[in-house]
């Protein structure tokens, strides 16, 4: 075992809650690894083995015993968590404390002592693990708001790292983030880094503001002035996909085959409505079904014409809110369903389920009119798939205003999530446009999303981190272009 304070060999390590890959039993009985779906891994994969990566993160459970292994070529380092650390840490203060406050206070946050306290213990853990794991004048890369805390921690253990932390999440502005008692604690957590990326502009500056104001540091555009000389840049990094790989997924005869099979399972309806989320309450999951509930209520649609898929993956069933918002949801679904469905034909096709990429694919290629409309979303990844499932330049967009996703894809039509007449009004318009109209649209949308994918997002940050440093510390060498 290495001591903390002395050099790891890896040149670029990345710190995550989770590891990209998930605790599986094999079909003999013995426990085995998974790759998981996220697109994190995919964009970063390519760095890893570019650069011998190590990828630090918990793989979800409790188990106490593991020990760092290579899934396909990647070494990952597992961290352990206890079952008070996950109630405390990870459904307590990352999920009903920073969660909600991050996202416009959609939810009430909880502010407990105890919770703050696990938060601080699993920080410096990590913290720690990835002192220990790093080459000297190495790169390391801390994401999410379960780990602000990381960089500063690991400044003090390692000055010598060039550190970049990057937010997947919205960043609140001064009037919502200084609820939190721990607010400064939080703010010179992320200070640590070099590099604090987030996915729009507007978070960048409520950050930098924040600094000023709460630290009291100097700031002067992008740049805060620490008192030890050393300069912290906050900036934008839209996360992408990777778009060429979800375009070929939705080629291949496979899926085109299941789209088929789907769109005949639903009555082969003129339009498909699609909606897909992990089920959270700032998807907007209820208000969204509401707007089409009505339109068919009203006769503005007819359940022959029009048919809403809603994919609600099961997320942090644990937490309170989470169980409350089903519940909300599955009644508000049979109601609908009760109230307007004929014999087989429902007029919510709801799917309380997680699926394979493939049959993801397949859902967005049946589907004729996509609806996102999160109440506030950092990115929302699911809008920039289905624009690269639709290789024809057909289907529709409909996209939140408070989705991140809409400062790029501006030729979707745009709501605001909490206006149903609103939403009832651009659902219409999309089931009525016409093909020149969409094409026009989806063509722009595609260009956007193929030309900034996953790998230059991933490309971009690694640039700027070793640029904001630039006499400090190897370079980290940037993934070929594929
Ligand atoms: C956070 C931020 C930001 C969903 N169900 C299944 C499945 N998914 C995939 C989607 C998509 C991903 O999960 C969800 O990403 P989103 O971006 O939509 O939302 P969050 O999970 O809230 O992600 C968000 C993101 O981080 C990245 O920075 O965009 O704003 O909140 O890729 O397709 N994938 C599979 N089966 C499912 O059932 N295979």
């Amino acid at each position: 075992m290495t001591v903390v304070g002395a050099p790891g060999s890896a040149d670029l390590v990345i710190v995550a809650n989770r590891l990209p890959v998930d605790r599986v039993e094999e079909p003999d009985g013995s426990a085995g690894w998974r790759r998981s779906p996220g697109g994190l891994v995919s964009a970063l994969e390519p760095v890893m083995r570019e650069n011998d990566g190590i990828w630090i993160g918990w793989p979800g459970g409790t188990e106490q015993d593991l020990q760092p292994f290579q899934d396909d070529g990647l070494d990952l380092v597992p961290m352990t968590m206890t079952a008070e650390e996950i109630s405390d840490f990870y459904e307590g203060f990352s999920n009903a404390t920073l969660w909600p406050l991050y996202h416009d206070v959609v939810a009430k946050p909880e502010f407990h002592r105890k919770w703050w306290d696990a938060y601080v213990s699993v920080n410096r853990r990590f913290a720690e693990r990835a002192a220990e794991v790093a080459a000297e004048h190495s790169t390391v890369w801390v994401h999410d708001y379960q780990l602000q805390l990381v960089p500063a921690m690991l400044r003090e253990l390692r000055p010598d790292l060039r550190i970049g932390f990057y937010l997947h999440i919205p960043f609140p502005p001064n009037e919502l983030f200084s609820q939190l008692p721990w607010r400064r604690q939080l703010l010179e957590g992320l200070l640590g880094a070099d590099l604090v990326g987030f996915q729009l502009s507007g978070a960048a500056q409520n950050f930098i503001r924040l600094v000023r104001r709460r630290v009291g540091h100097k700031t002067h555009r992008d740049l805060v002035y620490l008192p030890d000389g050393r300069m912290v840049r906050a900036a934008a990094f839209p996360i992408s996909i990777d778009a060429t790989a979800y375009e070929d997924l939705a080629r291949s005869p496979e899926v085109t085959e299941r789209a088929k099979e789907i769109r005949e399972a639903v009555g082969n309806p003129r339009r498909i409505f699609l909606g897909v989320d992990r089920l959270d309450y700032t998807k907007g999951i209820y208000a969204r079904l509401r707007a089409f509930g009505e339109l068919i209520a009203e006769g503005s649609l007819d359940v022959e014409d029009a048919v809403f898929v809603q994919v609600a993956t099961p997320s942090r069933e644990q937490v309170e809110q989470y169980r409350i918002l089903r519940d909300d949801i599955e009644r508000l679904v049979g109601r609908i369903n009760g109230d307007l469905g004929k014999i087989g034909q429902p007029v919510i096709h709801y799917l309380h389920s997680s699926y394979p990429r493939e049959e993801m694919a397949a859902f967005f290629r049946a589907a004729d009119v996509m609806v996102v409309t999160p109440l506030r979303d950092g990115m929302n990844l699911v809008a920039k798939e289905y624009v690269a499932c639709r290789f024809e330049d057909d289907g529709a967009l409909v996209l939140s205003e408070f989705a991140g996703a809409a400062e790029e894809l501006r030729q979707a039509w745009l709501v605001n999530p909490y206006d149903i007449n609103g939403m009832k009004a651009a659902l219409r318009e999309a089931y009525d446009a016409d093909g020149r109209d969409l094409a026009r649209r989806m063509r722009a949308m595609r260009k956007t999303v193929t030309q900034h994918d996953v790998s230059a997002w991933a490309r971009s940050f690694l640039h700027e981190l070793s640029s904001v440093r630039p006499s400090h510390g190897k370079t980290v060498r940037p993934a070929k272009r594929s």
